[in-house]
């Protein structure tokens, strides 16, 4: 299977997980099917067998919030039955809505409140480094969700350690939960702002499967500080209800009407 069905189907997963629950973050696990598809379909080191392994490639999804995109991801890469996505958020639950590592085999961080997942990156990256164990540390923040002081901190640590074992994508959707992110504070230019920390920068379409994979592998060769891969997103990509919704799309239904239509759009 290519990477463009890849993602189609990890979009359709994702809605199954959702629509089981009726509603949940739609946009926002929409927007990172693609960088999800290239990692899992080409970079990440990981075995299913054996999620836990010390020596691996570790994913910090820390908008947690868009676990569903990633349970499909796992699902459909064999970590768990894909019968487990019509499980999202139910009582004893291993997918809970926010992503835990201690539930679900696969996730590397537990994360939900914005802000941290950068920070519980750079430590891991730190202890691969100290350990001269090889393994990449990718990150997933929102473009909201740069809000957080915490991030800049990160940031500091990440250059001062030079963490080039780090890549920090920015899934920049240019929303958050209640409004346009340059209406509620603009953290534009934030290719500048990683770049004066001393990160190696680049920014490309998110939705492009090629141009992320060329990023990566950009990255992946250039060594001696941490690196930031901004990704220009939709949020609610692949759907055309979705994508048309406005930032209602940050949490919305997946009606079994609207989720029919979505998988006729996705085939
Ligand atoms: C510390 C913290 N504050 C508030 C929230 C509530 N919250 C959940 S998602 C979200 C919007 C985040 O926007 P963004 O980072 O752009 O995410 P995306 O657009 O990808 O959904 C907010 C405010 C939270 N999870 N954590
Ligand atoms: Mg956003």
């Amino acid at each position: 299977m290519g990477v463009v069905e890849f993602s189609k189907q990890i979009r359709r997963e994702t809605l199954r997980c959702i629509h089981s629950q009726g509603s949940g973050h739609v946009g926002g696990s929409l927007s990172i099917a693609d960088v999800l598809a290239v990692l899992y379909d080409k970079y990440m080191d990981v075995d299913k067998a054996d999620p836990k392994r010390e020596i691996r490639d570790r994913l910090v999804l820390s908008k947690g919030h868009a676990g569903p995109a990633l349970y499909a991801t796992l699902a459909l890469k064999g970590f768990f039955p894909l019968e487990w996505l019509d499980t999202l958020n139910v009582l004893g639950t291993k997918l809970p809505s926010h992503v835990n590592i201690n539930l679900t085999p696969g996730v590397d961080m537990t994360a939900g409140s914005l802000g941290q997942g950068m920070s519980c990156a750079c430590g891991l990256a730190l202890a691969n480094k100290i350990k001269n164990q090889r393994g990449y540390v990718y990150v997933i923040c929102g473009d909201g969700e740069l809000q957080e002081g915490q991030n800049y901190e990160a940031m500091m640590f990440a250059a001062n350690k030079k963490l080039d074992n780090m890549i920090v994508f920015v899934d920049n959707n240019k929303m958050q939960i209640d409004g346009l992110t340059k209406d509620v504070m603009n953290i534009e230019d934030i290719e500048a702002k990683f770049k004066s920390f001393d990160f190696i920068t680049d920014r490309v379409d998110g939705h492009d499967h090629k141009a992320i994979d060329n990023a990566i592998s950009r990255a992946r060769n250039e060594h001696g500080a941490p690196h930031c891969i901004v990704l220009d997103t939709i949020k609610g990509k692949g759907v055309s209800i979705y994508e048309n919704m406005g930032v209602g799309v940050h949490s919305t239904t997946v009606t079994d009407e609207q989720y029919a239509i979505a998988l006729d759009e996705l085939k």
